[in-house]
């Protein structure tokens, strides 16, 4: 059998079950995801020397990293080529990129700047989310940033908070499409604090004073990421999920950010989704794939990811939900890691969006929960892989593995020669 009738007859399959995958294939192709650009270079950036901090960590030395924009640039596109749907760039503010000479530092950063970024964008139809870098700096003091009770530190994250903004807004007005700004920071304790409350005040404040740069809502929309611990921070996050959840329902126009690799690890983010949709008229994800702790791993086409994916589609949240990849393995060849962990999030839209929804939220209304698990375990074996395979034909991409030969010539012709 051609694909092509391969996908003739998965489409009758899904068709018997109440599903249009022509529609699920054309609804997804005008989702943006967000790439990520910090997966290219282990989270360097280009705007300082020395270590990652923040409580994060990227393990591994494989050959090949990026260590100029160019280079980043050169190794995002040849990602980019080898992934089906629409794509947005996340940056970070350390990925600045300064001419000749010129430096400045984070309080200071412009937006030109971030002008070469806006250029790559715009050539490539994507829009761009931005995000304050609370690490990888000698300003970062006793592990404190925003929250730190060193008025000097606080003040200088504040400004970098408020620069951020208005890149933010410049790179909304640049590209057309609302700039998505993520404020995380590692702030936090290894070891049992005596005061709790303090920090949190003190973030709580500096959030505020850095929202309180003029902006416009429809351009610019906030975040706030909570975290349960990082590396060298075991017993106190200042911002936790409680802080961050209650900040963003408290000021307006703020957006809660859950990170599905920042829960303690029975927790699903897949069941908080449609829990914060019941108040929050736009939430934000960071997908990532946590092993055992916040590890960051590659996001695969697992369980708990096409979990998340379905509550979004089923809670018909995909223009509410801002979705972005964050995860950084250096111990594998790069690019093959943006394509593997872009292309499972796809495919978990994809087959969110060729599930039955309306059938089996019936099946559960009419308290038929036997059908219900016998119809849930039935869909994981329908012909999902030939609905994708017309998806990624349609998006000019290789449906299988072949796209993994031309990473591995990028390789051999590029990466091995750095
Ligand atoms: C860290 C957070 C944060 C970072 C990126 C680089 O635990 O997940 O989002 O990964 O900002
Ligand atoms: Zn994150």
């Amino acid at each position: 059998m051609t694909n092509k009738e391969r996908y003739e007859s998965a489409k009758e399959i899904y068709k018997s079950i109440g599903v249009d995958t022509d529609a699920a294939i054309a609804k997804l192709a005008e989702i943006p995801v967000s790439l990520h650009c910090w997966q290219g270079d282990d989270v360097t950036g280009f705007d300082h020397e020395g270590p990652l901090t923040g409580g994060i960590q990227t393990t591994g030395n494989y050959i090949g990293k990026a260590r100029t924009p160019e280079e980043l640039m050169q190794d995002m596109d040849e990602a980019i080529r080898l992934m089906p749907g629409k794509k947005k760039l996340n940056l970070h503010a350390c990925y600045a990129i300064f001419e000749d000479g010129e430096y400045a530092d984070r309080d200071k950063l412009e937006p030109k700047h971030f002008a070469k970024w806006v250029t790559f964008a715009k050539e490539r139809g994507m829009g761009i989310d931005f995000n304050p870098t609370f690490f990888s700096h000698e300003k970062v003091k006793d592990g404190l940033t925003l929250s730190s009770p060193d008025e000097e530190t606080r003040k200088f994250w504040i400004e970098h908070g408020k620069a951020c903004i208005r890149i933010s807004q410049y790179l909304a007005k640049e590209t057309g499409v609302p700039c998505v700004m993520n404020i995380w920071t590692g702030d936090g304790y290894k070891d049992i604090p005596a005061d709790r409350i303090g920090p949190r005040m003190r973030y709580k404040d500096s959030i505020e004073q850095i929202l309180s740069e003029s902006f416009d809502k429809n351009l610019v929309k906030p975040c706030v990421e909570s975290k349960v611990f990082g590396i060298g921070v075991e017993s106190y996050t200042v911002g936790s999920a409680e802080f961050t959840l209650s900040f963003a329902a408290t000021h307006d126009g703020c957006l809660p950010l859950m990170d599905n690799g920042h829960y303690h690890p029975t927790e699903v983010v897949s069941d908080k989704i449609p829990a914060l949709l019941c108040y929050y008229p736009e939430i934000a994800l960071h997908i990532t794939r946590p092993v055992r702790w916040d590890s960051d791993h590659v996001v695969l086409f697992d369980d708990e990811t096409k979990e998340m994916a379905k509550e979004i589609v089923r809670c018909e949240a995909l223009e509410r939900v801002h979705m972005a990849l964050d995860y950084f393995d250096a111990s594998i060849n790069r690019v093959s890691a943006w394509v593997v962990g872009f292309r499972s999030w796809q495919k978990a839209l994809l087959n969110a969006l060729c599930t039955p929804n309306e059938m089996l939220k019936k099946l559960q209304e009419e308290n038929r929960l036997t059908e219900l698990m016998m119809m849930q375990e039935e869909l994981r074996l329908y012909p999902f892989g030939d609905i994708w395979a017309e998806y990624c034909r349609q998006c000019n991409v290789a449906s299988d593995k072949s796209w993994f030969e031309e990473v591995q010539r990028y390789e051999e012709n590029v990466l091995a020669k750095r």
